[in-house]
């Protein structure tokens, strides 16, 4: 028999979803699913990992949607972005024609692969629409004083000049033109998600939903410490130094002081003294390094005394002080005390510049104690700390906090690496900040109704680190909305990072013209039940998306306080081992698979090679696994049909009904738990297959229960329906069966189908096991108990003894006790 006719059945049926709206949802009493995947940037064409993603998503919505939900499942674009950009500047194509052309086209691509989405609310985070109320939440940020404008240290290209994120400076230099990158400090608009810090950290407990990874990936990026500030007065100056340490137990062992190269106080102490050339020369090496290389364990310590002593408020000391690479400006206070004897950084930098290192900890166990190349970061007990010496570290730690406080020297502190979240752009294609800058009144924000702030098209891409904003003259300037007077508007636009912090909030009304969205509309939807995305986002984008949420909470205009109740990470598409990737030409577009076996098995594929969190392996032998499989279901539904198996009628209740009987149900079993707890996608299509291998071995019978055959056949196709949604449904019609299988209501199996009727018992004899049987379920106890007393071997055990009496439990066991 010819394969079956995919191409045909699949344009059809998604014709027919599309002009019956089958996917449209809206509001109701019914209980809600909220199913979301991360929405694509809109490159121009869907690759694997799409596919893979969205075929998950699809599965889930489906499902819940046969369980009788009230199912939402959304679609957009998360349009903004420098590629548009770059295209722009390369082919001269506007950002906004190339975009929406994308769009087109990968939306026609989602369409072919069958998936369920309710059109009608997809939202495009470059269209007017949805940016006038991005703007809309800057400004009430903005209000809450959570949207502030600083001056910043920024990565900036000497040659390009233009800001540069981290990720693009490669070893000090640029990634696109290679030339030097260097610090600069800009006025930039930041959020103050520092304020979260807290609330984001503690809430991460209740995330149960989440794996347990992202969750730590949040944590650490959030990176609490407790610890302790501390003064340290400037010698010979009014001045105090104020540090950060976790280890406030350790203060009698600082051994010197370091401050970050750009402490404001270096180069005050250093001007015109011997000191300053070297501390320049360290200075202009720093501006080439990351953060991350700076704080590195492997990284060699570098550094240098800067001509002036600071004196320990605790013990008296005086000690040096120093500026050093691996201390950063911006955590802490930017300033160190350097414990040698118990912090490995220290004692590295200490070793190599003859610094003195005194343990004030040893381990409980031993007398003598040295510090040789590795720093004592354990507990133990206080040594060389006056009148601390003999306790325990951790009593010592309360005790010189005490201490500290009542000398007014220093407290009790948390600190958060986590930092403020820069927004501003240099750069055209973006969500234009919406503030006015007027000579009497500052920083204005734009009034509601002159919303949104659009982009202009009368632009140049300046190719210096100007915004290309600030090339049109229509769009510069702009009246005060305070005080009526000529203004100039803010020419950066926002990290695309923002847009996607509230998507899954507007997806709840997407079409409303007066607020971002309804309250009302919010609360029934959120949270999102189910989020599935790449693992790449497990940090910024979630942890973005959790703030925007709190605030806006606390704005009033939802009652939820966390976006995604369940979080699933999807695992990489590897081909001959390793990442697919255009970069290693290892690509198998969707398109060619769709092509040459259509979007089912290209679906089927992707669900059945692996769990959904797994990395999966492309298979080209797998991808032809599927597409068999599906031709043996297209095959049997045909045939039962042409050769009217259904009309069958078995004369006898044969072991082959019952057995089948047993298989369907028990099939309807597995898939559901298999979807719903674990998401073993892989695991309910190998069930299905087994199923369908039953069917087939069952037709073959002499006699056969047509009636007991539908229902196998039926129970295959909806099983089937959220894997393979369109040959479900030409079988579905061809059977006759009457209305669309996607609105079946998922089965549930039948209890009494898959109780097994055999059960193994166990006889013993004084309590001690002695024979297994196997008897048929349900007979009585009286019958059990005559089985178990002639059992050949039971007989040679109470051959000769007087039975006590005989403890039955039915269908487990059986006790004889004899003398
Ligand atoms: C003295 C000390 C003794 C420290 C000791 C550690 C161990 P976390 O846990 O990451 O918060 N530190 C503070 N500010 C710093 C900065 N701006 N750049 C580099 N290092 C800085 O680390 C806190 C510890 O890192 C602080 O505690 C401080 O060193 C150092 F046995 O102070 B500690
Ligand atoms: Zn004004």
């Amino acid at each position: 028999m010819a394969n079956y006719p995919f191409k045909e059945v699949e344009t059809k049926w998604q014709k027919y979803w599309a002009d019956n709206d089958a996917y449209k949802v809206s509001e109701s009493n019914k209980p809600k699913y909220y199913m979301l995947e991360m929405f694509p940037y809109p490159s121009g064409k869907i690759h694997m990992g799409h596919v893979r993603n969205y075929s998950i998503g699809d599965v889930v919505a489906r499902f819940k949607k046969m369980q009788g939900f009230n199912v939402l499942h959304p679609m957009g674009w998360d349009a903004f972005g420098l590629p548009a950009e770059n295209a722009a500047i390369k082919h001269g194509i506007h950002p906004d024609i190339w975009t929406k052309k994308n769009i087109e086209e990968m939306k026609q691509q989602l369409n072919t692969l069958g998936l369920s989405y309710d059109w009608e609310r997809e939202v495009s985070t470059c269209s007017e629409d949805y940016y006038k109320w991005t703007q809309w939440l800057f400004i009430e940020f903005y209000k809450k004083g959570l949207a502030y404008k600083k001056e910043s240290r920024v990565n900036w290209c000497t040659s390009c000049e233009t800001v540069l994120a981290n990720e693009q400076v490669i070893g000090g230099l640029c990634e696109r033109c290679d030339s030097k990158v260097i610090k600069k400090m800009l006025n930039q608009w930041f959020f103050k998600i520092t304020d979260y810090a807290e609330e984001l950290l503690k809430d991460i407990e209740d995330l149960d939903g989440w794996p347990e990874k992202v969750k730590i990936m949040q944590s650490n990026w959030i990176g609490k410490s407790t610890g302790a500030e501390i003064d340290f007065p400037i010698d010979n100056s009014d001045k105090v130094l104020k540090v950060f340490t976790t280890r406030p137990d350790t203060i009698f062992g600082a051994t010197y002081m370091v401050l970050a190269p750009e402490h404001p106080y270096v180069e005050e102490m250093v001007k015109g003294t011997e000191y300053e050339e070297r501390v320049n020369e360290i200075i202009a090496k720093l501006q080439h390094m990351s953060d991350i290389e700076r704080t590195s364990t492997d990284m060699e310590k570098e550094g240098a005394f800067i001509g002036q002593y600071c004196i320990n408020p605790i013990s008296g000391k005086k000690i040096p002080i120093y500026i050093a690479n691996y201390v950063l400006i911006d955590y802490g206070t930017g300033a160190i005390m350097a414990v040698p004897g118990h912090d490995q950084r220290d004692l590295e930098f200490a070793r190599k510049y003859n610094i003195e290192v005194i343990p004030v900890i040893k381990p409980e166990a031993e007398e003598e104690f040295e510090i040789k190349n590795e720093a004592f970061a354990k507990d133990g007990i206080m040594i060389n700390s006056g009148k601390f010496n003999g306790l325990k570290n951790d009593a010592a730690y309360g005790e010189i906090c005490k201490l500290l406080e009542e000398k007014q020297v220093g407290k009790k502190t948390t600190s958060y690496r986590l930092r403020d979240w820069l927004l501003s752009r240099q750069r055209y294609w973006g969500t234009p900040i919406p503030i006015i800058y007027c000579d009497d009144c500052g920083s204005v924000p734009v009034d509601e109704k002159d919303l949104p702030v659009t982009l202009p098209t009368d632009i140049k891409f300046t190719g210096t680190g100007l915004s290309p904003l600030t090339t049109s003259e229509s769009f510069l300037h702009a009246k005060c909305p305070k005080c009526g007077k000529e203004g100039r508007r803010e020419t950066d636009t926002m990290d695309t990072f923002v847009d996607s912090s509230w998507y899954f909030l507007r997806y709840t009304d997407s079409k409303n013209s007066n607020k971002p969205f309804d309250k009302a509309n919010a609360d029934y939807w959120m949270k999102v039940d189910q989020y599935i995305g790449g693992v790449e986002h497990a940090i910024l984008h979630l942890l973005y998306a959790r703030f925007f949420t709190k605030v806006i909470n606390d704005l009033g205009l939802t009652t939820v306080n966390e976006p995604f109740e369940n979080l699933l990470t999807q695992g990489m598409l590897l081909k001959d081992g390793a990442k697919m990737s255009k970069s290693k030409g290892n690509v198998v577009s969707p398109e060619e698979i769709i092509e040459k076996y259509g979007a089912d098995t290209a679906r089927l594929f992707v669900l059945f090679a692996a769990p959904p969190e797994r990395d999966l392996e492309w298979s080209d032998q797998g991808v032809e696994g599927c597409f068999r499989f599906l031709n043996r279901v297209w095959r049997i539904v045909i045939e039962a049909k042409e050769n009217n198996l259904y009309n069958k009628k078995a004369s006898v209740e044969s072991k082959n009904h019952k057995d089948l009987k047993y298989n369907i149900h028990y099939t309807i079993k597995r898939v559901t738990e298999d979807i719903e707890e674990r998401f073993n996608f892989n695991t309910a299509i190998s069930a299905i297959m087994e199923l369908v291998n039953e069917l087939y071995k069952y037709k073959e019978n002499d006699e056969i229960d047509g009636e007991l055959l539908r229902e196998g056949i039926n129970t295959v196709i909806v099983l089937l329906a959220p894997f393979a949604p369109h040959i479900v449904e030409e079988l579905w019609s061809y059977s006759l069966e009457g209305g669309s299988v996607h609105q079946v209501s998922w089965p549930k199996y039948q209890k009494q189908a898959i109780v097994k009727d055999e059960a193994e018992v166990v006889i013993q004899v004084n309590g001690k096991l002695k024979d297994k049987i196997i008897i048929p379920t349900g007979i009585s106890k009286e019958e059990l108990e005559a089985i178990a007393l002639s059992s050949d071997k039971i007989k040679g055990f109470i051959e000769g003894k007087k039975i006590i009496k005989v403890i039955t439990v039915p269908n487990k066991l059986v006790n004889i006790v004899v003398k």
